[in-house]
């Protein structure tokens, strides 16, 4: 297992790398370019920027995340072969700088979506809050909201203003694409992949819808089991990969992550690890990483990584808003740096009694 902490880049982050280091444990940074929209190349140069900060603090760029889906991919629109062809050209540009697993999700025009970015725990700490009632009325006003809470010019990914301001236009575009053409899209696009990932050794993990299920009438695809095997036995490949989202799958309780853990090993390239608390009525919050905080089953999902070996990487998903800090919502450093410790206080404990045996 490696760990990883997710970081915003230069200038578009509250945390700096130099406090990262300082968290036991983790080696790599899993980043992005946030500037740049769905469909863009991500040239040679911009890459080699990041490498260059991340080198002096001996992080390796392993894991990139949210190298985001055009739209006319998903729904099939006409520059769909050209936008395939350009993420073609990003996969072999970021090959040359040593990256393994590409982080990506297939959720129509919402990316991960919340109703509250800070809702108030009883701790007094806050955290992102997901109310269902509130999603069955105006998506324009839940996006108007998200964009709202963005601090200081940084965005959220997926939840790019340009496309934000055409809503309409996509809700349009996405009018008569059902369930099962969206599967055939998905498909479509990670075959055309296949080739450039294997010659690379690059594998394309894909993040699960969150929540997992169809919002604002939207079908959404990587929702439960039944999912992911259709996934990974249509494009039956080492390189067709999971980022298996404990929080995410773990909103519907239904979803067990630790079977899907035990099941699906081998093919999970990239563990995002998070825990939901849920309430009667169907809404849940995030919480903290401690097992009895939330109703995700942190130890069994950590206790079934290390019981299969896992060799991926790992990184604590998102966090809740502690100590007064100013940060992203869900990217704070104190509380994701407190779910790395717990991490590997678990993790650490298995290997010590895997030893005794
Ligand atoms: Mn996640």
């Amino acid at each position: 297992m490696k760990m990883g902490f997710r970081w915003f880049g230069e200038g578009n982050d509250t945390i700096k790398l130099s406090d990262i280091k300082q968290i036991p444990g983790v080696t790599s940074i899993v980043w992005s370019l946030h500037h740049k929209l769905p469909g863009e190349i991500w040239e040679e140069a911009e890459i080699a920027r990041v490498q260059k900060q991340l080198e002096p603090y001996g992080f390796d760029m392993d894991v990139v995340e949210s190298v985001n889906i055009h739209d006319d991919i998903k729904t099939a629109g006409p520059g769909r072969d050209r936008y395939i062809a350009n993420y073609i050209q990003t996969i072999e540009n970021l090959s040359k700088f040593g990256v393994k697993v590409i982080c990506y999700n297939f959720m129509p025009i919402f990316d991960w979506t919340r109703t509250n970015l800070f809702f108030p725990l009883e701790d007094g700490s806050t955290a992102m809050y997901y109310e269902n009632a509130i999603i069955q009325d105006d998506p324009k006003q839940m996006a108007e909201y998200i964009l709202s809470k963005q601090r200081d010019g940084m965005t959220f990914p997926g939840w790019e203003p340009e496309r934000m301001a055409r809503l309409d236009e996509l809700f349009a575009a996405y009018k008569n694409v059902s369930k099962e053409q969206l599967w055939e899209n998905l498909i479509y696009f990670l075959e055309a992949l296949m080739p450039v990932c294997r010659e690379h050794s690059i594998k394309m993990a894909i993040h699960p819808d969150d929540p997992p299920w169809d919002i604002f009438e939207l079908p959404r695809l990587i929702i439960d089991e039944a999912a992911i095997d259709r996934l990974l036995t249509t494009v039956d490949d080492p390189h067709n990969c999971l980022t298996l989202c404990s929080g995410s799958f773990s909103a519907n309780p239904d979803n067990n992550v630790a079977d899907m853990v035990r099941k699906h090993c081998d093919r999970i390239a990239f563990a995002h690890i998070r825990n939901v608390r849920h309430y009667p009525n169907g809404d849940f919050a995030e919480v903290s990483h401690r097992d009895r905080d939330g109703h995700s089953g942190i130890l069994d999902i950590v206790k079934a990584y290390h019981d299969c070996g896992f060799e991926g990487y790992i990184r604590p998903d998102h966090g809740r808003h502690i100590w007064d800090e100013k940060c992203r919502p869900g990217y704070g450093l104190y509380d994701r740096a407190l779910g790395i410790m717990y991490m590997l206080g678990i993790w650490d404990m298995l290997d010590k009694l895997a030893e005794k045996r």
